[in-house]
């Protein structure tokens, strides 16, 4: 290809080819430039949201030069590439995450300073890209970081919602949810108007015999809609590597109104089907661990997959290479059952558009994904209806029907006397309607399966997926633990913890290889290091003690124990356990003198954490909160002694001042319901201690770090199906601590007890989550908490060596067992100067 260019071509392209500033002088003439010419701003109207535009702009230019080289190396050396398909990824802010990349904060810092303007701030003034719920669409975006960061050539799959996650409010306690438009000014998107594809819905299959006598099915006359692509460049730390994250838009097919409505005086109707399409990438659905089974939400799972499968195809076409190559160039990854459709779409594109017999191309279909299971929870199992599946996607439907044929012709000469057997672990469930087991299909259709901590994995095998390990052994399912990238959560979140640690391990490698942080162990008795390391926590604890203040009106003292629950609020994640146990305390405090109030530690108790807006028992929590808040906070005689503040709209920019801050965290869900947990990996790196169920990753990060590091209590997984067989036929019994944490809130301690009575009235009459069998030991170890806090330097040598062993929770060990065990890709180096 190099060398059909004419020479002269390449002399101007060299000559004027873009290299990116790299000082202060260059950098600042970027800026200026962008400021001036791109945001057409003078002097005299540069505010800050000018200055965080022409920051961004700037890096931006660095990122597409290493962007394009990467890309084109990697085109070249016909690797195998992997693709990472996410319904969520959750960015947060871009430009910190871009700076610290590329390895020019300090010369942006002083630039910006030149003009007038603080860093911070101007990282502040970014909206997160919030296209995601929690825990799985964070993973995802720490995946993105790693894979570019080990110069592995992969891309991320995904939709580019007009809404992210809801911004929350909180209004007279309760929660308001107001729509997240974030795309206004976005500079780090890049829409690709020449890449489009033609996505289909509805309609029917046509079928008819070819000259060979070949069945062949044809899918005709559906709705169209157009998926346009938008690229997002994805830097690597510390390397050229910069991938890229594609995120599909919907439009009506046309791209302009329906002409002939439009001119026929149906102007209406034609904006109205513009609208239709529109509405597929409109929102984000906002619930986690929770399958709704909406029309809207399939819709956007198969426009996404057919766009994304389609590109994928398109570009392996290039190569000219055989189709049983496929799975050796490609390995695509399904973040959950959400892409799962992605699954009979390509079965359909190699049977049906490129004429591949079905075994053939099941064959190449099997090998190609790796499925990855995130929660054991029923509530959470994507299913189908059969009807809904007939009516927007009537080939699928059949392929899916085919598919499930083989396998259970398959189970049955394997098992031929078990007939149960087959309606167990058969993808159509024989309800009314039927469905589609999504997890079943992704099963069969992936060559491994992948839990995401050690327990969980485990609990995938024992459990929802029993049969399938008798049918296709141990070696399809897998475990990789769930891991962070320390870039964003150690060094952009705690640039001064980063400091102290590079000081002591002779400079930043550990950004890149984190077990290095082993070496720390020789620093948990050294004074000198504790007090650095003390002074560090309560400068981040003053952070957001200020954080608190300015956006609550509520005054915390940094010297109090932050304690810290920040995740989406779920009563399996159990807050009601929590701030049941904060009424507890607060009962004790009110039952003190003023003497023995003083000699308790005092305790900052902090929540945050988003609502699904139809999960009325977590509104219920969010709201108890609050009102517990309220009246605490008011107490004259409580003072410093308890504290209860809820964080408003918690998200991806609010945790990286939240994880530096907490010197408890917790992590207390019910035993066996909680897959991983990664927020658990962000405190403790941040040097704040666990209070913790065993349950996810908590037991690995107890593993490594020692048992005497972190706060342990409650029922384990392996007990609680026994404790709710007896609560259903012995009825709860409840905690007598718990009861009068109970009649405070029915005597209206915390306003009318009627608002609560769904809180209380749960856990008396099943409690499945087990907030009165666990409340007993969440109360004392808390106890044990304020005791262990009352000798610091004990507590700050736990601390030091609970950081120091969590090299393992890196997301870079992720990516690389999975590069092993799951995609067989190699990393691939990209030249400092051209490809
Ligand atoms: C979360 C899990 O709850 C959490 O334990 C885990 O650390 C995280 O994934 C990353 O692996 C999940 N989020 C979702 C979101 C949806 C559906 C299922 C899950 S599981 C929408």
């Amino acid at each position: 290809v190099e060398a059909e260019i004419p020479d002269a071509q390449k002399t101007a392209w060299k000559k004027h080819s873009a290299s990116g500033f790299t000082n202060k002088e260059d950098f600042e003439a970027a800026a200026i430039r962008h400021i001036e010419t791109t945001l057409a701003r003078s002097l005299y109207n540069c505010d800050e949201g000018a200055a965080y535009g022409g920051t961004a702009l700037a890096f931006r230019d660095r990122l597409i030069i290493d962007w394009n080289k990467t890309q084109q190396s990697h085109t070249f050396a016909d690797q195998k590439r992997v693709y990472y398909l996410s319904l969520e990824f959750l960015m947060g802010r871009a430009l910190d995450n871009a700076m610290l990349n590329v390895g020019l904060k300090d010369v942006a810092r002083d630039g910006l300073a030149d003009l007038g303007f603080r860093m911070e701030d101007v990282i502040g003034i970014e909206r997160d890209a919030a296209l995601g719920n929690g825990g799985l669409g964070r993973l995802a975006a720490c995946f993105l970081d790693s894979l570019a960061s080990l110069d592995y050539p992969a891309w991320g799959y995904g939709l580019r919602y007009r809404y992210g996650i809801f911004k929350q409010e909180i209004i007279n306690g309760y929660q308001v949810e107001v729509p997240d438009y974030w795309l206004d000014f976005n500079p780090w998107e890049f829409p690709r108007h020449d890449v489009t594809v033609d996505i289909q819905f509805y309609g029917n299959v046509r079928k008819y015999n070819d000259e060979n006598g070949r069945q062949v099915s044809v899918w005709e006359n559906g709705e169209i809609v157009t998926a346009n692509a938008y690229d997002v460049p994805i830097p690597g730390y510390n390397t050229p590597t910069t991938n890229n994250l594609r995120l599909w838009s919907s439009k009506a097919a046309s791209g302009e109104f329906d002409f002939q409505k439009f001119n026929s005086g149906e102007y209406e109707q034609s904006v109205h089907d513009q609208m239709r399409a529109e509405t597929i990438s409109a929102v984000l659905y906002p619930n986690d661990n929770l399958d709704r089974g909406k029309e809207l939400r399939l819709k956007q799972q198969y426009f996404w997959c057919a766009a994304s499968l389609h590109d994928i195809v398109r570009r392996f076409k290039k190569s000219k290479k055989a189709w049983k190559e496929f799975p050796n160039q490609i390995a695509i990854q399904l973040n959950d059952t959400h892409p799962t459709l992605a699954i009979p779409e390509l079965q359909r594109i190699l049977v049906d558009n490129e004429g591949l017999d079905w075994d053939t191309a099941w064959s190449i279909v099997v090998n190609t994904f790796g499925y990855t299971n995130h929660t054991v929870m029923a509530e959470a199992l994507e299913k189908w209806s059969v009807p809904l599946i007939q009516h927007l996607l009537p080939r699928h439907l059949e392929i899916i029907y085919e598919i499930n044929l083989h396998f259970l012709q398959y189970v049955e000469r394997t098992f031929p006397k078990d007939r149960d057997m087959l309606s167990r672990v058969s993808i159509v469930e024989e309800s009314n309607p039927k469905m589609i087991r999504m997890a079943y299909l992704a099963i069969v259709g992936s060559h491994k399966v992948n839990g995401v901590a050690e327990l969980h994995s485990d609990l995938i095998k024992t459990t929802i997926f029993k049969d399938f390990v008798k049918i296709y052994g141990q070696d399809k399912f897998t475990n990789v633990t769930n891991g962070i990238t320390p870039r964003r959560w150690l060094h952009q979140a705690n640039p001064k913890l980063s400091e102290l640690i590079a000081s002591k391990l002779g400079g930043y490698d550990f950004l890149k290889d984190l077990t290095l942080l082993h070496k720390l162990e020789a620093y948990a008795d050294d004074k000198q290091f504790r007090k650095a390391f003390q002074e560090i926590k309560y400068a981040n604890k003053t952070r957001l003690a200020n954080y608190i203040k300015e956006t609550t009106g509520v005054s915390v003292n940094p010297a109090a124990l932050f304690d810290i629950q920040v995740k989406r609020i779920h009563e399996y994640k159990r807050q009601q356990l929590n701030i049941f146990g904060v009424i507890h305390r607060y009962l004790a405090l009110k039952a003190m003198t003023p003497e023995q109030r003083k000699k308790m530690q005092p305790r900052v108790s902090i929540f945050g954490g988003k609502a699904a807006p139809g999960y009325w028992m977590a509104k219920c929590i969010i709201h108890l909160v609050n009102e517990v808040g309220r009246v605490v906070n008011n107490d004259p005689e409580i003072g410093d002694a308890l504290k209860v503040i809820f964080i408003e709209d918690y998200n991806v920019s609010k945790c990286e001042i939240i994880a530096p801050a907490s010197d408890i965290s917790e992590h207390i869900s019910t035993a066996g319901t909680e897959a991983s947990g990664t927020s658990n990996m962000k405190f403790v790196l941040n040097g704040g201690l666990i209070i913790g169920t065993c349950d996810g990753a908590n037991i690995e990060i107890t593993r490594e770090i020692g048992e005497d590091n972190i706060f342990l209590f409650g029922n384990l997984a392996e007990d609680v199906e026994e404790i709710r067989h007896q609560h259903t036929y012995e009825g709860v019994l409840i905690d007598d601590g718990l009861q009068k944490v109970f009649d405070a809130i029915h005597n209206g301690m915390f306003g009318h007890s009627d608002e609560f009575s769904a809180l209380t009235n749960t856990v008396v009459n099943h409690d499945h989550w087990l907030t009165s069998a666990d409340f007993e030991a969440y109360c004392k170890t808390h106890d044990a908490i304020d005791e262990a806090f009352k000798d610091q330097e004990a507590w700050l040598h736990k601390t030091i060596l609970a950081v120091a062993r969590m090299g393992f929770f890196t997301a870079d060990r992720c990516i690389e067992e999975y590069a092993e065990m799951i995609w067989n890709v190699e990393p691939q180096k990209i030249k400092q100067n051209g490809a």
